[in-house]
């Protein structure tokens, strides 16, 4: 029995409120996708069935460089994580997975914790490991790199702490390592790019040869920080050598964040897509670099587009297509919760606009070279109002028709903030 943190009387009550209209809007798009010979069912059977997972440090507040401002009743460890992450769930019902964060979130009995999340109505997504930052009584440090060091014992170490991440998940229930490092140099001439990819190669390797043979490595790359001359796995092209050389268990992960701005990322993603490595994600919106804005805040045409890629990749069965999604945000002035809840329904929002996309028409006016036609084409998906379908689909799995509403209605922050002191190193920085 899944034990509920939210009261199921003022879900029902909230609910209540906004059914009437949530059935006339509902039936009115209905009528608007019929006219276009599109079953709304359809639609949200599909929308039903599409997940995104919570990362467990978005649920403490973020914070950049310059300073880290915390919220109320932050969570103080992973159990309180865990708990926030099912708010999210029970009220939206399209986030339930957890990512964990090593060390971060390293259990004290892992075969507890992963009762604590099965009563919460949670399982675990990927694996995280940290070799980004000293962790108190390590024995060698990553300043100056992880699994690309020039010194072997320090590539060890980090290697060895991979394999710990992936000995946890096994413990878990999870089925992914995902892998960034912050190595890379800060000075023209610092690094050796060669013999650094070289070594991030082999340290990657040994990590490799433990993973089990259900298990995903995803590479994750990222153009710059902390390393502000170059980073080793700097963009998707060296991200697809390192995945293509250590074997078919090694995929690319895409953060959204983690390119230059004005990247055509959703043509990276059919690249990935073409050539069976695309991994997964990371969601997340930005302005000018790696930002970790709430998803869909900034650029929701993108991430529409984005979507646009991935419809057109499963609809058409391409090989090797099975990628994990997962949100990967910093809060500094939210309610982390409501940006969480918030960003889901935003990455749910593109995923439904992109299944209302007419392909058999897009494919013709692609082939007659009719650049307008087919811009409108997807235009028109894009601008269909789908709130209504989103919240229906949420209501039948027994979610909130508004989520936000209904967390505010139930007072969960304030309740939290009674049960849980304010602890100043509580919540994870949301960096990478
Ligand atoms: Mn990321």
């Amino acid at each position: 029995m899944t034990e509920l943190l939210i009261s199921a009387a003022i879900l029902t009550a909230e609910n209540e409120k906004r059914q009437r209209t949530l059935d006339e809007d509902y039936q009115a798009l209905g009528s608007q996708l019929a006219r276009r010979g599109i079953d709304i069912e359809k639609i949200a059977a599909e929308v039903a069935r599409f997940a995104v997972a919570i990362p467990s440090w978005g649920v403490g507040t973020g914070g950049t460089r310059f300073a880290r401002f915390p919220g109320k009743g932050e969570p103080r460890g992973i159990e309180e994580k865990l708990d926030d992450c099912s708010v999210i769930q029970q009220l939206t019902r399209s986030t339930p997975t957890v990512s964990l964060h090593i060390p971060w979130d390293r259990p004290k009995d892992a075969k507890a914790l992963k009762a604590h999340a099965a009563a919460r109505g949670l399982g675990f997504d990927a694996m995280n490991s940290n070799t980004f930052q000293d962790q108190k009584g390590q024995a060698l440090s990553y300043k100056y790199g992880s699994l690309s060091h020039t010194d072997a014992a320090t590539r060890q170490q980090a290697v060895d702490h991979n394999i710990e991440c992936i000995e946890i998940g096994e413990a878990l229930g999870s089925k992914a390592l995902s892998v960034w490092i912050g190595d890379g140099s800060n000075f023209p001439g610092q690094q050796h790019f060669t013999r650094a990819f070289e070594r991030y190669l082999e340290a990657c390797g040994k990590i490799y040869k433990r993973l089990p043979d259900d298990w995903r490595l995803m590479l994750e790359h990222k153009m710059f920080e902390p390393a502000f001359y170059s980073t080793v796995i700097q963009d998707w092209g060296s991200n697809y050598l390192a995945a293509q050389e250590l074997g078919p268990k090694a995929w690319c992960l895409v953060d959204l964040g983690h390119h230059a701005p004005n990247t055509n990322i959703e043509m990276i993603v059919a690249r990935l897509i073409q050539f069976k490595k695309l991994g997964g994600f990371h969601f997340n919106d930005s302005k000018y670099g790696d930002d970790d804005l709430d998803t869909g805040a900034i650029n929701p045409y993108q991430l529409f587009l984005v979507f646009n890629e991935l419809v057109d990749a499963a609809s058409r069965k391409a090989p090797g297509f099975e990628p994990g999604y997962m949100l990967d945000q910093s809060h500094n002035v939210t309610d982390p919760i409501e940006s969480l809840m918030t960003s889901a329904m935003e990455v749910v929002r593109a995923y439904a606009q992109a299944l209302l996309i007419d392909r058999k028409a897009l494919e013709g006016y692609q082939q007659e070279n009719d650049a307008l036609m087919a811009a409108q084409t997807l235009k028109r998906a894009y601008t269909t109002d789908v709130a209504p379908l989103l919240a229906m689909v949420r209501q039948r799995a027994g979610g909130a028709i508004d989520p936000v509403a209904t967390y505010r209605a139930a007072g969960y922050r304030a309740q939290v903030a009674e049960a849980r002191p304010a602890d100043p190193n509580a919540g994870g920085s949301g960096i990478v």
